[in-house]
């Protein structure tokens, strides 16, 4: 098998990188990443010698055509993720993850691959803290932000793909990611970092919203069952049943890294925060036989402070820049 991993120089998808390198040793693998601010090398130096690397953009015809010509399946990781920035500044958003998407797309139609495209729980909105119910794949799209918005855009392009052309494609949509190679922009890193650093985490607004948290290892392992069992045309939820309110990770962090439960800063809340999110992941459970490792979120959340700890060099030269980000909108 040849596959060709879009943004496998992120947080997820060289998670998945490594994953594939591991359990499948016998696939062709290439990653093709812009490698923006948010994308690293480093993230792939342990398997460079078992991979290809294409650094290029996805919203360019040429190459990806070239690329996606090559390979016999095409997973679609690459894309601008993180909410604060899109607030700040949405064309990237709009660039990478619709014309992006596009361009992958128009590749596939054209030469018959198969794709999985990878998304976000975010793009059915949020739900009320009290409310008893989850999303599931038939729940409306709603969503809130200009990142969500164009993850929701992408989404729509690829199953009108489906519908319009008959390509082989498949969607996730996942819920919150953790563990080792994520942007310390990011909720866990970050308030790990602030610890190591000497300076108290940052709870937006009254720390009461809720992500349903999943380690990246069971996203990919999710992802890895969609591709090999899959059905042509089918969406499926991802998520380990790891809701919690973000008042509530801090505090776990903080018990982790033996700080006082209330080390921590209330900063100024994210403009339209969705409140809760909750995923259904039943018809991937029960269709395609998935189950996640990581169900005790202690456990997990302790390899990956651990992580961290370990990997100074990895994040310090983000660190900084990211501060100066978030002090400038007073968070
Ligand atoms: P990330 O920001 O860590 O990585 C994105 C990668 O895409 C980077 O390597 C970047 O260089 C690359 N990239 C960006 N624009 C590109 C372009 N135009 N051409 C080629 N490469 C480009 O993101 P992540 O958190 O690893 O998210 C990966 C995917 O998973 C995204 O599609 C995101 O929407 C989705 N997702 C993320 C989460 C989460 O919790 N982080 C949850 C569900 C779904
Ligand atoms: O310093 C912080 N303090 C804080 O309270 C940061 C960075 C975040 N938060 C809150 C905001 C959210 O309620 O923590 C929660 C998680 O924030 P993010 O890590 O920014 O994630 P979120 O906005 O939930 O989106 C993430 O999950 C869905 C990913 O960034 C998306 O790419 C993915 O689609």
């Amino acid at each position: 098998m040849k596959i060709l991993i879009t943004g496998g120089a992120g947080f997820i998808g060289s998670n998945f990188t490594h994953y594939l390198v591991k359990h499948r040793p016998d696939w062709d693998v290439t990653v093709y990443d812009k490698l923006t601010y948010a994308g690293n090398l480093k993230n792939l130096e342990l398997i460079k010698d078992q991979i290809k690397f294409v650094h290029a953009d996805i919203c360019d015809q040429n190459t990806i055509d070239e690329q996606i010509a090559k390979n016999d399946l095409v997973v679609h990781f690459a894309a601008e993720s993180h909410n604060d920035n899109s607030l700040l500044s949405p064309w990237p958003f709009v660039e990478t993850n619709i014309i992006g998407t596009y361009r992958i797309l128009e590749a596939v139609k054209k030469y018959n691959k198969r794709l999985h495209h990878i998304s976000t729980d975010e793009v059915y909105g949020d739900l009320k803290l009290d409310d008893p119910a989850k999303f599931t794949p038939d729940t409306p799209y709603n969503p809130s932000s200009p990142y969500s918005s164009t993850k929701a855009s992408s989404d729509l392009l690829v199953r009108a793909w489906i519908r319009s052309f008959k390509i082989q494609a498949t969607i996730s949509n996942c819920s919150n990611n953790y563990g080792p190679f994520q942007h310390v922009e990011k909720f866990i890193p970050r308030q790990i970092t602030e610890i190591l650093e000497g300076r108290k985490p940052k709870l937006y607004g009254n720390g009461q919203n809720i992500r349903d948290w999943i380690h990246t290892e069971d996203h990919s392992s999710a992802v890895l069952k969609i591709l090999e069992k899959g059905v042509i045309g089918e969406t499926y939820l991802i998520g380990a049943d790891g809701e919690k309110n973000n008042k509530q990770v801090i505090e776990l962090i903080l018990k982790l890294m033996n700080k006082d439960s209330d080390y921590y800063e209330l900063v100024s809340d994210r403009p339209g925060h969705d409140l809760r999110y909750a995923i259904d992941s039943s018809k991937l459970r029960e269709e395609l036989g998935w189950k996640p490792k990581y169900t005790n979120f202690e456990e997990g959340l302790k390899n990956t402070i651990y992580w961290y700890k370990n990997n100074r060099d990895w994040w310090q030269p983000l660190k900084d820049k990211t501060e100066i980000k978030y002090s400038k909108i007073g968070r």
